[in-house]
């Protein structure tokens, strides 16, 4: 028998290589492991769906771990408890009329696993650092990926595609996805507008009403849905994310069951 440390490399290589392939083209791309990715991979995923996400961090959560200034709870109101029982996430009522509490851990870890547990892969560690488009009609037909290693160590090393059917901007604040396609997609006319300062009611509300298609191809979903449509932010409640997830899910798989170009 080959020693184990070959034996070791060999598995991992192959049977890497062998998710790689089939994630060379799948339906959905979902761009970050946040509240909203993570919401929408498992309520398309369970929809029969082929989705990755992609996080280029080594961690699910997003801007969930941090809590509200580091304090380990988050609030949701009574909207977003379905999606919290769909999760087998717990909660509790504290004094505040409308609050439920979540502890941010049991958050992070059961938005994952019930993504996961609905057949959707989460991919760490990979930064999506440009998209695939077409014109004639204009669509975005995947992306392209890079090893965060490697963005971060500045070396210049050519990255890979991924075709896909659809790509959520689920990259919150920052709505990576749409800046790019903002910049360097010829013909898109997107302005992004910026957040604006904390109105939580207003922006828990519009948040998840704006979340959908932006163009043929791409959706955008949690905190990029706010910096896209110049939304307040809402701080530490997280109905609107979840919400958001669940929202561009039945958005993309209506579009999706239609008639489309594949
Ligand atoms: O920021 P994030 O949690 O986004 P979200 O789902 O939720 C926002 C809330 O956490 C909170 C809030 C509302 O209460 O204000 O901030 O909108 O998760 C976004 C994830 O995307 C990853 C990033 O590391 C984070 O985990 N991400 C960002 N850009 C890229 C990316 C990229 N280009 N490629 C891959 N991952």
């Amino acid at each position: 028998m080959a020693r184990l440390e070959q034996r070791i490399s060999r598995t991992i290589w192959r049977s890497t290589a062998r998710d790689w392939l089939e994630l060379s083209d799948v339906d959905v791309v979902v761009v970050g492991a946040g509240p909203s990715g993570m919401a929408a991979a498992k309520y398309l995923a369970e929809r029969g769906f082929r989705v990755v996400v992609f996080e280029r961090r080594l961690s699910f959560g997003g801007g969930i771990g941090g809590g509200g200034m580091l304090l380990h709870k988050v609030v949701v109101d009574e909207s977003a408890l379905q999606v919290l029982k769909d999760f087998s996430i717990r909660y509790s009522k504290d004094e505040e009329e409308g609050l439920y509490i979540v502890d941010a851990s049991e958050l992070m870890a059961k938005l994952a696993t019930g993504a996961i547990d609905s057949g959707a892969k989460i991919i760490h560690g990979v930064h999506v650092e440009d998209v695939i488009y077409r014109d004639d009609p204009l669509r975005i037909e995947g992306v392209v990926v890079q090893w965060s290693a490697v963005t971060l160590s500045g070396l210049h090393v050519d990255p890979i595609f991924v075709t896909s059917r659809a790509v959520v901007d689920a990259t919150g604040h920052e709505a990576g996805v749409l800046n790019i396609v903002a910049r360097k997609v010829p013909g898109v006319k997107l302005q992004l507008e910026g957040e604006k300062s904390a109105y939580a009611e207003l922006s828990e509300k519009l948040v998840v009403e704006r979340t959908g298609r932006v163009i043929p191809g791409l959706y955008v979903a949690g905190m990029a849905v706010a910096a896209l449509y110049g939304l307040p932010r809402m701080g530490p409640i997280f109905s609107s994310m979840l919400l958001s997830g669940k929202r561009v899910a039945e958005i993309v798989a209506a579009d999706l069951r239609g008639p489309g170009p594949r």
